[in-house]
């Protein structure tokens, strides 16, 4: 549109044929509906359109023309990404008499169309390409570095503001390659147009494990010293695994990998056991994270359970009359990666995250079956680890369902039977309930008191839990502080756990805001990450944030979170009268009132939603900070002191 002012009507009219009208819509429908193409425009949707682009230079990556991949985030929060691929076509097309470039920026899904044979495998969820996010953008510039040549060309909101041209301005080094430049639009990203190098950086450093052999780079130019990351694994998701258990005992070194091919589909798996008793089963499709699962997901669990069963019985490690090892057995510390690449992935469930091609499944259950199953034959030792860790593991299950069916008819995990504990609040609407976890009696004492009734209810607990990373199933059942929450909650436990029968959809840990508090916090997260992870998926878990000063100045009266606020505070506070601080240690120094004002009340507290998100992230800090090598836990700790924002 602006570029366009100095024109006449008639000419413009003339420009304004079928096509441009067709582009012009598709783009103008983008605008009007970006959540129709990106999902959302929240921070969420603002990161995924640098995921279409660099998606983009992986594609070409994948298809052997390009090593390397280049982001940047610039001073102004604009990105650039980079490939040394064969560059995006620019011969005229006939169809529309237009570059091929201009066409791969402002036709909607025209992406795909210039794949030279090869099917496009990355992508993202949506996979909607390059127009979309130059119809997000106000300003996209791209070149194209290809037959001894540099074009460039660029846009404002997915119009045209420059055509292509060749051009000897710009950006040199390579010999071929792309160049995309974009400043996403506030007026469309109203939430935050601000990245998140942490959520960039994971990201790219997953699409690094899952490409192996590619380097990408991350790039920060806003800090006053800009940083730099660099991936490149060579042994691809083996790498993965390490990483990821890169805080825990394994069983035996390095992790298996099987790599292979069935029908067009490319199978990848790494594998690698650990002394937990969780497992960590990561699964991927054209690089997207599957977090509902799927065929490959089912075909890899298929083929572990009945390979691990099959070398146990030919081995005599089992008896003729045991049963077999269930899935959750042979898994039981297990980490896993599952990837691959299929060339019409149909994607299925409620985030369009699980994979329905019944291909997939025999593809994976095939190439994993075969590797692993001759890999245990020849490593006998490291088969005979994995066949004793399933047999505890399924004598631990039977033990922990014995344990539970008694405790259930002794006392425990009935909601008829709340704990002695649970000031329970009176309302019975889960919506409106909350149910605080609050650490020690006295603290909890004064939470009674001051609470609201009708929403509030209040479950002291003493002191440090039990750390369930460290404590098998029938132990943690035994736990009363343990069993006491469960019941509350009303969700019974492991395989009967149901969130919709949560008692409470807020379950709110208040605990003191110094290094004890911080443990605790950290316990019952880990607790809750375990054991009770539908309630993080849900969004029902808080974390409450009591305040570290009360600031009073005659009439003015001011609870205060941080250091930082305080100092704020003192400033404008200057003239006298001296104000008056009271430093808050403990939950307990606050008598029932102060609690309701500060942490409890509705009106004026902060909670802190927690959320499962990045899961990996969250499994490494848990086994770091719960698990048993120290020396990663001490690091952790001294590099996060207080580990004030612990975000999981
Ligand atoms: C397609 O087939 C002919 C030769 O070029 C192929 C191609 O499109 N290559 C290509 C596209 N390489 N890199 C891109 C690309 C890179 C980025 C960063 C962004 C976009 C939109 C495309």
């Amino acid at each position: 549109m602006a570029n366009n002012e100095n024109e006449t009507k008639e000419e413009r009219a003339r420009e304004y044929d079928a096509s441009q009208i067709q582009v012009l819509e598709g783009l103008e429908a983008v605008r009007k509906r970006p959540g129709m193409y990106i999902g959302t425009t929240s921070s969420q949707g603002l990161h995924h359109l640098v995921w279409e682009i660099v998606d983009n230079g992986i594609d070409e990556a994948l298809a052997g023309f390009a090593n390397a991949i280049h982001v940047t985030v610039k001073k102004d929060n604009s990105i650039t990404v980079t490939d040394n691929g064969r560059g995006i076509p620019v011969d005229i097309q006939k169809k529309t008499g237009k570059p091929a470039l201009e066409t791969v920026f402002t036709i909607l899904h025209a992406g795909g169309k210039f794949g030279g044979g090869g099917y496009k495998v990355s992508g993202g969820l949506h996979g909607v390409g390059a127009s979309v996010v130059n119809a997000l953008s106000t300003e996209l510039d791209v070149q194209v570095v290809r037959d001894g040549k540099r074009y460039a060309m660029d846009f404002t909101r997915g119009h045209v503001k420059t055509p292509m041209h060749v051009t000897e301005t710009g950006l040199p080094e390579e010999k071929h390659g792309t160049y995309v430049h974009f400043l996403p639009d506030p007026y469309i990203f109203q939430e935050t147009t601000t990245f998140d190098i942490q959520t960039l950086t994971t990201r790219i450093r997953e699409l690094a494990f899952l490409n192996k052999g590619l380097r990408i780079t991350i790039r920060d130019e806003r800090p006053e010293t800009p940083t730099e990351e660099d991936f490149l694994y060579e042994g691809g998701i083996r790498h993965y695994v390490d990483y990821l258990n890169k805080n825990k005992t394994t069983l035996f070194e390095p992790p298996i990998y099987v790599e292979g091919e069935e029908n067009g589909i490319t199978v990848e798996v790494a594998l690698q056991y650990t002394e937990d008793y969780h497992n960590n089963l990561l699964t991927f499709t054209n690089n997207i994270h599957t977090y509902e699962g799927g065929t490959h997901e089912e075909g890899f669990k298929r083929a572990l359970t009945r390979v691990v069963n099959d070398y146990a019985r030919q081995n005599k490690l089992m008896k003729d009359s045991d049963a077999n090892l269930t899935g959750d057995d042979v898994r039981e510390g297990l980490t896993a990666v599952v990837s691959v690449k299929h060339p019409d992935p149909q994607f299925e469930g409620q985030t369009k995250t699980k994979l329905g091609n019944s291909d997939a499944r025999t593809a994976v259950d095939h190439t994993f079956a075969d590797h692993f199953m001759r890999f245990l034959m020849e490593h006998p030792d490291v088969a005979r680890k994995v066949v004793d860790k399933g047999t505890l593991a399924s004598k631990a299950r039977v033990a922990a369902k014995r344990a539970r069916e008694v405790t259930r008819k002794k006392s425990g995990l009935e909601i008829s039977n709340l704990p002695g504990k649970l000031a329970d609040n009176t309302s019975k609407d889960p919506e409106i309930s909350e149910l605080f976890i609050v650490e020690g009696d006295s603290a909890g004492g004064s939470a009674k008191q001051g609470r609201s009734r009708l929403t509030q209810a209040i479950l002291p607990i003493r002191g440090k839990i039990l750390n369930v990373e460290k404590a098998s199933m029938d132990r943690i059942l035994a736990n009363e502080e343990i069993r006491s929450m469960f019941t509350a909650m009303g969700t019974g436990f492991g395989d009967d756990f149901d969130v919709s029968k949560a008692n409470y959809h807020k379950l709110i840990i208040m605990t003191d805001a110094d290094v004890d508090g911080a443990h605790i916090r950290t316990l019952l997260l880990t607790l809750i990450y375990r054991y009770m992870r539908p309630l993080l998926d849900a969004g029902f878990v808080y974390i409450a944030c009591p305040p570290l000063y009360r600031v009073r100045q005659g009439k003015f009266q001011r609870y205060i979170d941080s250091d930082e606020e305080l100092k704020a505070i003192l400033g404008q506070l200057a003239p006298s009268p001296k104000p008056q601080i009271q430093r808050y240690k403990g939950l307990g120094e606050m008598d029932a009132e102060q609690l309701w004002d500060t942490t409890m009340n509705p009106e004026n507290r902060r909670l802190l939603r927690v959320d499962s998100q990045d899961a990996i992230n969250a499994d490494q800090v848990f086994s770091m900070l719960m698990g048993d090598k120290v020396a990663p836990r001490r690091q952790f700790i001294e590099d996060n002191a207080t580990f004030a924002d612990l975000d999981v």
